[in-house]
């Protein structure tokens, strides 16, 4: 059955059979029955693993192969016509090549197996913000986890109506999941994602990076919006009014646990309450009123789980308590239940590590790996899948069709010295100087080393669908629209370190005090140190109640600190960067941007 009478819709599942050879065909509707039936079915075959359904209600476990646990960037590639348009941040093929290349891989590569036909929507169904994607899969893993991350089933199809042809086409296969053959690409040009012999989140679960980010940000370009790496909340103040924010930071850099933040007790005292309406990806629009609108494409959290406990992020602790999908974590054997690092001090004694040994949990930790540092029985990039309609603290627009406006933008990422905890942007133009400056240290969503510096321009290196440079040139574009209604820009840093390598921060609810001082700062109501790198948090400005023990005046003063030597290295790389990296590869830097260093460095020298 079918679910939809659209003919490219029914032509391209076609061509995508022919082409894969699956037994058999289904269509997911998105009906109770059906997801239960293949939750069972998973169940049986030993894809999924059945939790403590009375502690852990409706909740799987999955493990993936120890070579496909995170996103391959260098696996990764934006196939359009021109190489040029892919840009010096991206891989690039000639579509036709890369179609040639990958064809004899998809061919035959489900016989045996049953394709799934996945209509889904991001963005809430009716939203002139709103997408419809169809993926085609041979993944029951990546069924269920549609199910929770998007709108998934006959809504979408009745959302795209019976002729369009504007949907993005989704074809991914597990086929061996070999790592020698694995490719992510997207051909923005055709609307098309092509996935093959991964099984793990953002290589499989196209909606997601692939779309939301990748595919997007190239129609955002076309369309006149943006597609973001960012978190959006709300913070609603003893007044009533709610003030929203959008953040982007790198890949496990706290998107996540900023969203679902629970402000420090005299904030609470005071009325102070944030709500999450997206923890990982922003689709932003100029509204009828001229402001800037946001909505989360998703619907729900693929969120990292090690360091995630009642403590740091009790929301996204909450949200996985029911109907949730954890993948690469460990299992207590003993009540089948989950753990990871950070959930608690507490390993479990009867564990199953994340590649499926049975060890002694408090054993096994205390030995040392190769990398020196204790084993680990969840892997450092496991995650879970929770539907957004379990957290705690959902924001009450989460299905606003029409989003929500967006006061402040902030860019962030792990910066051991340099950056201070906060500082704002003078405007828009040099705000997106301040974005395309962002580095941070990797981490383990992605294959590679963690823990090395990296340029990631906006948090969005691995997402841009096209040229960096006339992405660059986009946001001033959007700016140049917003005029005098663009949201305030600002940068943070939750992870400066002291000298043995402590961060010296407390971060998590404690980062509320930062979002007060930048709430503040778009009201006009308190005023600030202007410094040649921005303007920063006056002595005293930053609210340190409660945590004075911690946070002592010379520890806010590291921290608020602009430091001559570093702020002269980092331009001069700025500089290396952009003639290097960017220009001298391909990319278009906006003069604007180039001028907006050269300032900076005029205004340091002063
Ligand atoms: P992606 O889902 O990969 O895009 O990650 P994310 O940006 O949502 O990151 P997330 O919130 O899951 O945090 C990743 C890691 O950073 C976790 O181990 C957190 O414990 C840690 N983290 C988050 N916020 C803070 C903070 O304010 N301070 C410190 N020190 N660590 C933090
Ligand atoms: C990220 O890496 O930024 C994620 C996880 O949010 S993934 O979906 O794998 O991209
Ligand atoms: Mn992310």
């Amino acid at each position: 059955m079918s679910l939809t009478k659209n003919p490219n819709v029914l032509k391209w599942v076609e061509e995508m059979t022919a082409l894969t050879k699956p037994d058999k065909v289904v269509w997911i509707d998105g009906s109770k029955e059906q997801i239960d039936a293949l939750k069972a079915e998973a169940i049986s075959t030993g894809e999924m693993i059945e939790l403590n359904q009375e502690k852990l209600p409706g909740c799987l476990y999955h493990r993936t192969l120890p070579n496909d646990v995170a996103r391959v960037e260098d696996r990764t590639f934006i196939c359009c016509k021109n190489k040029e348009d892919a840009g010096p941040t991206n891989n690039w093929m000639d579509p036709d090549e890369m179609k040639a290349m990958l064809t004899p891989m998809y061919d035959g590569a489900m016989k045996g197996r049953t394709m799934y036909v996945i209509p889904y929507s991001m963005g809430p169904i009716g939203s002139p913000l709103a997408k419809v994607g169809v993926e085609v899969t041979d993944s029951i893993y990546v069924v269920l986890n549609m199910n929770i991350m998007t709108r998934m089933g006959k809504q979408a199809f009745e959302n795209l109506g019976d002729e369009s042809n504007d949907f993005v086409r989704g074809l991914h296969s597990k086929a061996d999941v070999d790592p020698e053959k694995r490719y992510i690409v997207q051909f923005p040009e055709d609307n098309a994602i092509w996935s093959i012999n991964s099984a793990y989140g953002g290589n499989v679960l196209l909606g997601k990076k692939c779309f939301a980010l990748r595919i997007a940000s190239y129609q955002g370009k076309n369309e006149g919006w943006m597609a973001e790496h960012m978190l959006i909340l709300g913070v609603k103040k003893p007044d009533g009014e709610v003030k929203y924010i959008s953040a982007a930071f790198p890949s496990a850099c706290g998107k996540t646990n900023l969203a679902m933040l629970i402000p420090p007790e005299g904030y609470k005292k005071d009325g102070y309450e944030v709500f999450t309406v997206g923890d990982d990806i922003a689709w932003m629009k100029p509204g009828p009123d001229g402001r800037l609108y946001a909505i989360n494409p998703e619907n729900g959290f693929f969120g990292v789980a090690p360091g995630t406990n009642a403590k740091s992020n009790y929301n996204a602790l909450a949200s996985t308590m029911k109907d949730t999908i954890f993948t690469n974590v460990a299992i207590n054997n003993d009540d089948m239940t989950v753990w990871w690092e950070g959930l608690d001090k507490n390993p479990p004694e009867n564990a199953t590590e994340w590649k499926g040994a049975k060890v002694n949990g408090k054993e096994f930790t205390a030995v040392m790996g190769p990398d020196g540092k204790p084993q680990k029985l969840a892997h450092p990039n496991s995650r879970f899948t929770a539907p957004a309609k379990n957290c705690p603290c959902i924001s009450p627009e989460f299905d606003n069709p029409a989003g929500v406006p967006i006061s402040a933008i902030i860019f962030g990422g792990r910066r051991a010295s340099t950056t201070p905890l906060v500082y704002q942007s003078f405007d828009w133009t040099h705000g997106t100087y301040v974005g395309s400056a962002v580095s941070s240290e990797t981490t383990a969503a992605a294959t590679g080393a963690v823990g090395v510096l990296r340029h990631d321009p906006m948090a969005m290196k691995p997402f841009i669908g096209y040229n960096v440079g006339d992405y660059w040139a986009h946001w001033l574009e959007m700016g140049e629209k917003l005029g005098d209604k663009a949201p305030k820009i600002f940068n943070v840093n939750w992870f400066k370190q002291d000298e043995n390598g402590n961060f010296i921060w407390p971060g998590f609810g404690d980062n509320m005090r930062v979002l007060d001082w930048i709430i503040k700062r778009c009201e006009g109501t308190i005023d600030a140190e202007e410094t040649p790198i921005g303007f920063v948090p006056k002595k005293g400005d930053i609210n340190v109640e409660g945590i004075e023990d911690e946070v002592t005046p010379e520890i806010m003063d590291k921290l608020l600190a602009v430091d001559k030597d570093l702020w002269t290295a980092e331009i001069a790389e700025m500089r290396r960067y952009y003639k290097e990296d960017i220009a001298d590869k391909g990319g278009k830097i906006p003069d604007e941007l180039w001028a907006q260093l050269d300032a900076l460095e005029a205004r340091l020298n002063k």
